[in-house]
């Protein structure tokens, strides 16, 4: 490791940085363009903040910067510490150096979240001690252990930006849609660069059929999943639609604890990565079918006179909105009212008027 590290950003990920710097015996120096950062409460006392504007001059004095997911790498500050030799990396970076187990990393504009935990339930039902960490909101070093069987890593393209070494066993891009255009310039093709990066050293590239955008240049592809009979698919028997792998039926669609499209394709990927890690179809069965989703996606509130309150508020794109009004109109015979707000991140969003 470099010996003179600074942490920039003491959000979720830079202080788990820290702390796990010091257990390597490295004393980093913290950054932060906030005047009070979410996490300067529970930094150790003899470690240097340097809150407000950020000064390339001075980042450039450092052998290393772990820079945090919410800064852009565009900043002036950045471009310049790395022009004058520190090398930028993210805590992603830094775990791909330590870890030891076979780890799957998962990506896409949507559905992150709810795979990668579909894999590490696969993983525990197997028996597994897995980790489970990155943008799902809790940092990878946090999960970080010499113990672990395998580790399962939600990925957004702002960490892989950073992240240059990881080996992955398995890997994928679930889907493509807009998003973060704010960070990426408006730029659709930015975007999809970073999140290509996934695939740089992964053993097992597991694509989306649908989606052109999942696959990588070099179409190394080891498995792909879609609505047909191919590979990781979906097949009519006997008048019920079941998932399925390459022509043989898995499960009845009925039987999935998660509901619509979109989780269907959801199940098939988080099969595929499961198989990249060797558990078996009993273990992912079991949990396809107890697993019923997580908070906040498209989660049941209450029925009242007649009316069905869900809360989907994780559908933070255009992309997810659309899917989830989509599965949700399998359901439902009356009208579909939605209430929407955030932050509009550059999306163009035409296609919720005409859905
Ligand atoms: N910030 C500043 N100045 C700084 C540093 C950060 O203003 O010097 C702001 C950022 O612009 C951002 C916020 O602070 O608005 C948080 O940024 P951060 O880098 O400190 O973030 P963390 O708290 O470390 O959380 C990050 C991920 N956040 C982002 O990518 C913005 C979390 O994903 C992730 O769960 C966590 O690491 C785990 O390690 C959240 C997210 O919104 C859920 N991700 C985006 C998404 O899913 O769409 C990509
Ligand atoms: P992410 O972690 O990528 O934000 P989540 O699994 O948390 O994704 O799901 C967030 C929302 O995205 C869900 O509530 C749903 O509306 C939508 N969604 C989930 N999976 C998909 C998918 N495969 N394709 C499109 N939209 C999806």
């Amino acid at each position: 490791m470099a010996n003179k590290v600074a942490v920039i950003g003491l959000g979720k990920s830079g202080l788990s940085t820290v702390k796990f710097l010091l257990s390597k015996n490295i004393k980093p120096d913290v950054f932060d363009t906030r005047q009070n950062p979410n996490g300067a409460s529970e930094l150790p006392q003899d470690i240097k903040l340097i809150c407000g504007e950020l000064d390339g001059k001075v980042l450039g004095q450092y052998d290393e910067l772990v820079v945090g997911p919410g800064l852009a790498l565009s900043l002036p500050a950045l471009v310049e510490a790395k022009n004058l030799g520190a090398n930028i990396i993210g805590d992603i970076e830094l775990f791909a150096r330590f870890c030891k187990a076979p780890t799957v990393g998962i990506t896409g504009s949507n559905g992150k979240s709810t795979v990668t935990t579909l894999v590490a339930l696969m993983a525990k039902e197997q028996n597994l001690n897995v980790g489970m960490g990155g943008n799902i909101g809790i940092p990878a070093l946090d999960v970080l252990d010499d113990a672990r069987d395998c580790y399962v890593l939600e990925l957004s393209s702002f960490e892989l930006e950073t992240t240059s070494s990881l080996k992955l066993k398995g890997a994928t891009i679930l889907n493509l849609s807009e998003d973060h255009l704010d960070r990426y310039q408006g730029s659709m093709q930015l975007y999809l660069a970073a999140k290509q990066r996934i695939f740089a050293h992964a053993e097992k590239i597991v694509t989306n059929r649908e989606d052109q955008a999942t696959i990588p240049p070099q179409n190394n592809v080891w498995a792909s999943f879609g609505g047909d009979s191919e590979s990781y698919g979906r097949i009519e028997k006997d008048g019920e639609r079941y998932l399925s792998v390459n022509g043989t039926p898995v499960l009845k669609t009925s039987e999935l604890g998660i509901k619509g499209r979109h989780n269907e394709m959801n199940a098939l990927a988080a099969m595929a990565l499961a198989d990249s890690l060797g558990i078996s179809r009993e273990a992912q069965v079991a949990v396809l079918k107890s697993f019923t989703g997580l908070s906040h996606r498209c989660q049941l509130v209450r029925e009242l006179k007649g009316v069905r309150y869900y809360n989907d508020s994780k559908a933070t794109n255009v992309g997810s909105t659309l899917a989830a009004v989509a599965g949700l109109l399998e359901s439902v015979k009356g009208q579909i009212i939605l209430l929407a707000g955030g932050l509009g991140k550059g999306q163009d969003f035409t296609p919720i008027k005409i859905c």
